[in-house]
């Protein structure tokens, strides 16, 4: 069947898309369309024309997929401007999600009505691009320019309701059927004299063009977002140029600017992270008719940070969770803490005072392990020793009903050696949230070596309900983001004892596009996590630090002096403490650039992430992408590690590895798989 199909109702050509999943706006629909909209406009008994989709969603933007292969006609500009030419009214009938080359269909339709759980956005910007069929242009025009411009540069979707306001809809329909009230809509605009055309319009752009100071301030505003990213800086150049120039010339120069992020490796590398974030979902070797286990009540052990955190997820969900702690004290201080993180964000504005009080309903707190007997899903977020961990679980496995899945928060010890202490070992799965766990988008499921397939899947599943994006990982020692942290730690450790100071080593790391280095991330931390004061034998830098009480922002210094405002400057104390460290060491001392310091902390890392695939702890490549991009800050416009290194080469980073052999010592081993790809000239993805 055609993804196209028309059907004339009186005067009133109504034209379908079904092109699932989301009515991508791929080359049939394209063609499909401008055939349509051209017997429209031939047609003399035509009096109005509705745009709509089946499905779940009107089109979800242009078809991905066919970015980077040879284009075929009709171009998606070309049908936007076909529709906004064609002589008849044309109106765009929404429902789901208009995105991207869907929201530039609708801009170049005369009207647009949606119903009230519609979004509308252009989302180009999180693939690294920009709106290349008119949206940059025809958005200001309709939209005006505060909005249209936080629209393209965020590339956040706006609410029904948002859209009416900033007249970007027509209506939004409340009651009664989409299909009806569309054509009940293009009746009425049937008989109207003249129609609104967004590519004429300049009553929206007006007020920016005597006041273009309207940019440096979005740009002031924006800076942090807008750091080390090619397409917002595009993005905001192409809404200027709807301010500038008129239509046509606006055009050409959103074209261009398009053209050239299209061909770039940052989109490229964000591209790969939309799909690489959907693969990461998809479970090797568990098959389609695996059930699920209903998850009605999810008990969590331990309200400290961790436990509280995680908590939040499953409420502001909606689930039912029972939290269990040793002492009310910390029982009540992490309900404390809870409800003032929900007040805070309500506070903001991104909550109402209800559904604070609704997700807070929704929380037993409770001193007795025995509540947790009849939970569905038990979480422990403990205090992470092995002996506790294997405590735990015991308790775990002779109290929770049968069937229930027990899982652990730990972030590097072994899912198997727990599993062994229950008699359910296929019920045990590692979820290892990320601090802070209410707000870190990545969730490390772990699969132990006996973890069921209705486990696994559903824990997947779940995931994906609190709005969480997993990737599994085997069972080794930190999994995959943890494990690959450790060389990173390491080479930065032996850095300072070679000459480089932390502010060079974390500025490398920040050039990159890293938010932090690793000594401002250890401030930020705590130097004094898992410290104390008794068995500190100042062996460390750290440890000395620790005994300076230099031990992190909270204290007002660590590896950094903090000032009233949490900014770090170097501390010339530190420095003498690492002197004193490397004279010890017996290490010449010399300089070192960035790159050099980059090759030293991230080729080990690619080196790990290659072993973790060659052992099959990660399923994919791009699973490792998806991991430390989520939980550890990798910049998304290189498309995370291993994608990085396909980028720069696999032959660059051996060579690297083996440059740098005498630094990375004796127990540094490169990954066969690594050698055998970058000697063979392939890539990871
Ligand atoms: C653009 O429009 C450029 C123009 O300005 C200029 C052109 C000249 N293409 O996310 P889901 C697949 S750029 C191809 O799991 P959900 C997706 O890979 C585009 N495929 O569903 C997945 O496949 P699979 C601007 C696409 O319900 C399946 O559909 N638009 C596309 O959670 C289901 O996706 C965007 O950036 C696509 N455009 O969320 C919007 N979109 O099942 C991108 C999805 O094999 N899309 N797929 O893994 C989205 O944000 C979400 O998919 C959406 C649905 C919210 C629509």
């Amino acid at each position: 069947m055609s993804v196209i199909t028309t059907q004339r109702i009186g005067d009133i050509l109504v034209i379908v898309s079904n092109n699932p999943p989301v009515n991508a706006l791929g080359q049939a629909v394209r063609a499909g369309l401008a055939e349509a909209i051209a017997h429209a406009a031939g047609e003399a008994a035509i009096k109005a024309v509705i745009i709509r989709c089946d499905g779940r969603t009107f089109f979800a933007g242009a078809d991905i997929t066919e970015f980077g292969k040879p284009p075929v006609g009709p171009s998606l500009p070309d049908l936007v401007d076909a529709i906004e030419q064609c002589p008849k009214p044309v109106i765009a009938a929404i429902h789901g999600t208009a995105l991207g080359g869907g929201l530039e269909v609708a801009l170049g339709c005369h009207y647009r009505i949606a119903v009230g759980s519609a979004k509308l956005g252009l989302p180009e910007v999180k693939l690294g691009l920009l709106p290349g069929a008119g949206g940059t242009q025809r958005l200001p025009r309709v939209a005006g320019i505060a909005d249209a411009l936080t629209m393209i540069v965020t590339g956040e979707a706006v609410t029904a309701s948002k859209a009416l306001e900033i007249g970007l809809l027509d209506r939004v329909v409340q009651t009664g059927s989409l299909a009806d009230e569309a054509l009940e809509f293009a009746a009425e605009v049937a008989r109207a004299a003249g129609h609104p055309v967004s590519s004429l319009r300049t009553d929206r752009i007006a007020e920016a063009a005597n006041h273009p100071q309207v940019f440096d301030k979005f740009i002031a505003e924006n800076a942090r977002r807008l750091k080390g990213f090619d397409a917002p800086k595009a993005c905001i150049e192409a809404v200027r140029a709807a301010v500038d120039l008129p239509f046509e010339q606006g055009i050409k120069r959103e074209r261009e600017l398009f053209m050239k992020l299209v061909s770039g490796t940052q989109s490229r590398a964000m591209r790969h992270l939309f799909f690489a974030e959907r693969q990461a979902g998809k479970i090797d070797g568990i098959p389609a008719d695996t059930p699920l286990i209903p998850i009605a009540r999810v008990g969590i052990l331990g309200a400290g940070t961790m436990g509280g955190g995680i908590a939040m997820n499953f409420l502001s969900a909606g689930l039912p969770v029972t939290l269990v702690e040793r002492e009310q004290a910390a029982l009540d201080r992490g309900v404390a803490t809870i409800r003032k993180n929900y007040e805070r964000t309500a506070a903001r504005g991104r909550m109402t005072a209800e559904q604070v009080e609704a997700a807070m309903a929704l929380l037993t707190p409770t001193l007795a392990y025995e509540d947790l007997a009849d939970c569905d899903l038990v979480i422990e977020a403990v205090f992470e020793l092995m002996e506790i961990k294997k405590d735990v679980f015991r308790r775990l496995d002779a109290i929770v009903k049968p069937g229930a899945i027990l899982a652990s928060n730990t972030s590097y010890l072994d899912i198997d050696e727990m599993a062994a202490e229950t008699k359910r070992p296929e019920a045990v799965v590692g979820l290892h949230f990320f601090s802070p766990a209410n707000i870190m988008r990545l969730l490390e499921v772990v699969r132990g070596a006996r973890t069921s397939p209705s486990v696994l899947k559903t824990v997947m599943a779940l995931a994906k309900k609190i709005g969480k994006i997993a990737v599994v990982s085997g069972v080794c020692p930190g999994f995959i983001g943890n494990r690959m942290l450790s060389p990173r730690q390491r080479e930065a450790q032996k850095l300072l004892l070679e000459g480089a100071s932390p502010w060079e080593v974390d500025a490398a790391l920040t050039e990159f596009g890293f938010p932090m280095g690793p000594f401002q991330m250890a401030d930020l931390a705590g130097l004094d996590l898992g410290w104390t004061a008794e068995t500190s034998s100042s062996s460390t830098i750290r440890e000395v630090l620790c005994e300076r009480g230099r031990r992190g922002q909270k204290t007002g210094s660590g590896f950094y002096d903090y000032d009233d405002n949490r900014r770090g400057s170097p501390s010339p104390e530190t420095e003498a403490i690492i002197a004193e460290f490397a004279a010890k060491s017996g290490l010449p001392q010399r300089k070192f650039s960035g790159d050099e310091i980059r090759e030293r902390l991230l080729y080990p890392m690619i080196n790990e992430g290659a072993k973790i695939l060659e052992e099959g702890i990660a399923q994919r490549a791009s699973d490792i992408d998806i991991v430390w991009l989520n939980g550890y800050g990798w910049p998304a416009f290189t498309g995370g590690p291993m994608f990085w290194a396909d980028t720069i080469g696999l032959k660059t980073v051996l060579d690297g590895l083996r440059r740098h052999a005498e630094a990375l010592g004796p127990d540094f081993t490169i990954s066969s798989l690594l050698e055998s790809r970058a000697e063979a000239g392939e890539n990871f993805n």
